[in-house]
């Protein structure tokens, strides 16, 4: 298989396309970890340049996610069948009180592109809905994103309950969105931050 052409197909967001050349993958045997890394990741990785370049814009980055979660969708059981690592176990969400999701949407799909496995809780997610899913899920990675300034607070709240629960230690903590910076990251005792969809599947590979 030529794994190139599922990365265009990303790329272009040509899902159907997509869909077609994993199934086809599927029925020749071929090893889907190979599938995400050398297919998935690639195309992902290439919106990712071109994202942060300034070349395309959310629309082309949310149908690429489309094409690549369409292809993921078929590999991604017979990854977790067969018992394979993927890079590391992410849990994301939207603060309390913000209900702001297409950022976050992004950031999730790009990690997933990525080849992080990544629960998406939602967005109005309390920290006590955090902690629990940090203690039932056990993630290598928080991610927490925000887009009104009215709910960043609740980033340094869930930490805090992270500390009261004695889970602080367990898992690393990224936070981002519009409103939240590098310093604000530092300030609240997170582990990093990211500015975009991009920058977050580097943070989220640092910190793993
Ligand atoms: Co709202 N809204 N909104 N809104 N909204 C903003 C954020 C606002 C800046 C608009 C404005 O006034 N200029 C403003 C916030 C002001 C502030 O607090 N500083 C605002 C407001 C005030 C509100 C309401 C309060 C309006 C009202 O009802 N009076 C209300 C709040 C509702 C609530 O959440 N409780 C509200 C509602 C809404 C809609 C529901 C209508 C809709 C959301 C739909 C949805 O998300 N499903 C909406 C939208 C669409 C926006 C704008 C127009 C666009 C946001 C967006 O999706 N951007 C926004 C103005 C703007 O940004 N121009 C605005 C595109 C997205 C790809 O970028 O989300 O920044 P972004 O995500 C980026 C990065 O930030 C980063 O990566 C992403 C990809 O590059 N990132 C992370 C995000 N999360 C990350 C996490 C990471 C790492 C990176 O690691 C964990």
């Amino acid at each position: 298989m030529n794994f190139d052409e599922l990365a265009q197909m990303v790329v272009k967001g040509d899902h159907l396309g997509a869909i077609t050349w994993t199934e086809a993958a599927i029925a020749d045997d071929v090893d889907p970890m190979l599938v995400i890394n050398n297919g998935l990741v690639a195309g992902m990785d290439e919106i990712g340049k071109r994202w942060k370049a300034g070349e395309i814009h959310i629309p082309e980055v949310l149908v690429a996610a489309r094409a690549m979660k369409a292809s993921m969708a078929l590999v991604r059981p017979l990854v977790l069948a067969a018992g394979t690592e993927l890079r590391g176990k992410v849990v994301i969400g939207t603060v309390q009180g913000d209900l702001h999701d297409i950022g976050k949407n992004l950031v999730a799909m790009m990690l997933e592109g990525a080849g992080f496995e990544v629960f998406d809780l939602g967005t109005d997610v309390a920290p006590a809905a955090f902690i629990k899913a940090v203690e039932e899920e056990k993630p290598d990675l928080l991610a927490m994103s925000a887009l009104l300034t009215t709910t960043v607070p609740m980033m340094q709240e869930t930490l805090n309950q992270l500390k009261d629960a004695e889970l602080r230690q367990t898992v690393r903590v990224m936070i981002g969105g519009a409103p939240v910076s590098d310093g604000l990251a530092k300030q609240f005792g997170a582990d990093g931050y990211a500015a975009d969809g991009a920058t977050a599947v580097e943070v989220a590979g640092q910190l793993i």
